[in-house]
């Protein structure tokens, strides 16, 4: 049984969602940052730096969800875009990444950090430049009506994961493609069955976080 270690609204919903998207049969075993499920020995044996995803597989743990996302279209043969559009693919599973350290950063001042003075208003007006430009060469890169020329594809997932969340920071009025692109994506029956197994949300508790305006530290 393919096993899921999965925090609701965090990176392991790249990989719930990628699990629907291939039709594979798994099992969710949600955690919580709130409570120490994350940094006992038996899940660091699994996920030594205590973080989701992580996903039991094929005989073997795996943590990273780029690496989840290349081993699973890799060895299912699926999603991975056609051979000439490789490079493209693994430059956007990692940019990925690079979009989801500004979300992450944008989350630990917004939310993670609860009392005022721990939190810099410097900081969470900058992140949410830098996001805002990650996010635009998204706009720039989409070949309509996915990233790929060729179609839907995994790379989908990963960087759209960073948009989802990345607008409880971030206005996406100013960046119509990425919008569309988020409401097709939206449609698909598999992102909804994630959807409903995603679970309760632990995280945001409002849909928009605004950065301070300068002049408020
Ligand atoms: N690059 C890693 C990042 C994993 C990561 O940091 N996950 C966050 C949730 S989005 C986490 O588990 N945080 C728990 C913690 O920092 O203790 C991946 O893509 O899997």
């Amino acid at each position: 049984m393919i096993r899921l270690h999965h925090v609701p609204q965090s990176r392991s919903f790249r990989i719930l969602w990628l699990l629907e998207e291939l039709g594979l049969s798994f099992e969710v075993v949600e955690h919580s940052f709130f409570d120490k499920s994350l940094r006992g020995p038996d899940y660091l044996a699994i996920s030594p730096a205590g973080r989701v995803p992580a996903l039991e597989i094929d005989g073997r743990s795996l943590f990273e969800s780029g690496a989840i996302t290349q081993y699973l279209c890799e060895t299912r043969s699926a999603l991975q875009g056609t051979a000439a559009e490789r490079p493209d693919w693994l430059e956007w599973l990692h940019y990925a990444e690079t979009i989801a350290a500004h979300v992450a950063n944008l989350t630990q001042q917004h939310v993670v950090l609860r009392e005022d003075w721990m939190r810099s208003p410097t900081l969470m007006r900058l992140e949410a430049a830098r996001l805002r430009k990650t996010l635009e060469v998204v706009e720039r890169g989409l070949s309509d009506p996915f990233i790929l020329p060729s179609g839907f594809s995994a790379v989908d997932i990963a960087v759209s994961y960073g948009a989802i969340i990345g607008q409880r920071f971030v206005r996406l009025d100013a960046l119509p493609r990425v919008s569309a692109w988020l409401a097709r994506l939206a449609e698909r029956p598999a992102y909804r069955r994630a959807l409903a197994r995603d679970g309760l949300s632990q995280i945001y508790a409002k849909d928009f976080y605004p950065a301070p305006e300068p002049g408020h530290g």
